[in-house]
């Protein structure tokens, strides 16, 4: 089965029932089917074929959602693009996926062509509403989705239609979801979080969703209030946020929900126990990576055990193996390697990092983990120097890179530093040469990387510190 397939579970079963909201504009399932459908022709019209690619710069909004299934129905790899990046972080994708066009509501420079969002919407109106034949089988890739690399620049991870099948039946099956739910998302449909955890889950169950366009801690507990869900899933900084509604207002919002999911980043036990004290619920807390989709969750009926991300899904073979190479032991630390229908195709156009990131059939993580005696993993560090900030990856090289490419600047590394709502912020180790400005060098991050790669501070060092193969001590800082 194609994901098209197994979302006609709602699309056609369902098509009369209310399938979202967004923007206080409600949507059934069934025209969320013939919006799709004209856009889909709309883009076999502009010469659109399986395989090829569309890059989708937006914030989360219909017509996000109209594009994604427009591509899965017609077999173009969705490749969505962090609303947050900036030119530079958007010409490297963009050359890298080699797309036919750019959906984007803002002025992005470029030499692909751009539409906008409207403009799709508008154009594909005069269209046919029934759904293109076309034969597309599961392995077929779905979506290409960007991460970090540690080379600096971001790889673009392949998913498949069994990907983003698997991950979605696995988690409606493991945390319950049934169209009974009320759904409340407000995480960025770029990445899988919302995509493929967020929108397959509603797809799949055929829940009634409302879409928000971003999380904002001013208007969340509202938002809660007036729209009742049952089920929400977070990154451990929007629980941070939640725990500053007042006390009343949170009860009255446990007692509607049935279940609050947290991943992307370590959600501290401290949150799982205040969040607790104030909503009435344990927080369930799982475990996935743009490469893998979802791995390992808490059980929904069993113990969630705090500070842990559980055991593995359905499907998932996981082993922990110490820097040696072999089998950690009970209590031991080892890296876990996965393999499973989870597992993505292969690094876009890179076949040399593809190789390097799987040993036996199985996925690198490069993520430490210890596993209890009864069979739940605790993730306890990374064998990179990757940097989570609120719940969005950050490759500290990326930054390096980009600093030292600034004349002022001679020498720089990049480390994380606790945060208590972002989890980690980073912050910039400089060694300068004259006429470094700190605000000047601040000005100018903003205008090329991502607000949540912005260096915290610079610490201006007289050098940084290395080892005798030269290789800087982060530690050391
Ligand atoms: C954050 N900002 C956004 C934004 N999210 N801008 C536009 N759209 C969004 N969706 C910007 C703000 O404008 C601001 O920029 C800065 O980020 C901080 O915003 P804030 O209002 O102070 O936010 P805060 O309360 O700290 O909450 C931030 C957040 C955001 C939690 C809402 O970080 C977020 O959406 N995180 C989700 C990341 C995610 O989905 N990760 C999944 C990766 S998948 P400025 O310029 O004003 O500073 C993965 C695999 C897995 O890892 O297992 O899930």
């Amino acid at each position: 089965m194609n994901l098209c397939q197994l979302f006609d579970l709602s699309l056609r079963g369902r098509k009369d029932s209310v399938a979202l909201d967004y923007q206080g504009v409600s949507y059934t399932f069934g025209e969320i089917e013939t919006r799709s459908n004209r856009v889909a022709r709309l883009l076999l019209d502009r010469g659109f074929a399986p395989g090829d690619r569309l890059c989708v710069y937006l914030p989360n909004c219909v017509e996000m959602i109209d594009l994604f299934l427009a591509c899965v129905k017609t077999g173009v790899i969705f490749v969505p693009i962090n609303i947050l990046y900036r030119d530079r972080e958007i010409s490297h994708i963009l050359e890298d996926a080699d797309p036919r066009a750019l959906v984007s509501q803002t002025t992005v420079h470029c030499n692909v062509p751009l539409w906008t969002a409207k403009e799709i919407t508008a154009a594909a109106q005069s269209l046919s509403e029934t759904r293109p034949v076309i034969s597309l089988d599961g392995d077929a890739p779905a979506g290409i989705i960007y991460t970090s690399g540690t080379t600096g620049t971001s790889k673009g991870a392949v998913l498949t239609h069994h990907n983003f099948a698997i991950n979605a039946t696995n988690l409606v099956a493991c945390w319950s979801i049934t169209a009974a739910d009320r759904f409340l998302l407000a995480l960025p449909l770029f990445h899988v979080h919302g995509l493929g955890n967020g929108i397959h889950c509603w797809l799949v169950s055929g829940c009634r969703m409302r879409l928000l366009e971003r999380f904002d801690h001013r208007t969340a507990a509202a938002e809660f209030l007036d729209f009742e869900p049952t089920l929400f899933f977070g990154v451990p900084t929007i629980y941070v946020r939640l725990l500053n509604v007042e006390a009343g207002t949170a009860r009255k919002i446990g007692e509607r929900a049935r279940l609050f999911v947290s991943g992307s980043a370590p959600l501290p036990a401290e949150v799982l126990r205040d969040f607790e004290k104030l909503y009435g619920h344990t927080i369930l807390e799982r475990y996935g990576m743009s490469e893998t989709l979802m791995n390992m969750s808490n059980p929904y009926a069993g113990e969630r055990r705090a500070g842990t991300v559980g055991l593995p899904l359905p499907g998932v073979s996981v082993r922990l193996l110490k820097a040696v190479g072999e089998p950690a032991m009970e209590g031991e630390t080892g890296e876990i390697h996965l393999r499973g229908p989870n597992i993505f195709a292969g690094y876009w156009r890179r076949d040399e990092a593809t190789r390097a990131a799987f040993a036996d059939g199985y996925f690198r993580t490069g993520d430490l983990a210890t596993r209890s005696p009864d069979g739940y993993y605790t993730l306890c560090g990374r064998q990179s120097d990757l940097i989570i900030s609120g719940g969005f990856n950050i490759y500290p090289r990326e930054i390096e890179e980009f600093l030292q490419e600034q004349p002022e600047v001679s020498e720089a590394a990049v480390k994380g530093e606790p945060d208590r709502a972002r989890g980690e912020v980073p912050v910039a180790y400089v060694v300068v040469n004259p006429g470094f400005d700190p605000a000047v060098m601040d000005e100018r991050c903003r205008a090329s990387l991502a607000s949540f790669k912005l260096p915290r501070r610079f610490v201006i060092v007289e050098s940084l510190p290395r080892n005798a193969l030269g290789k800087i001590q982060k530690h050391l800082l």
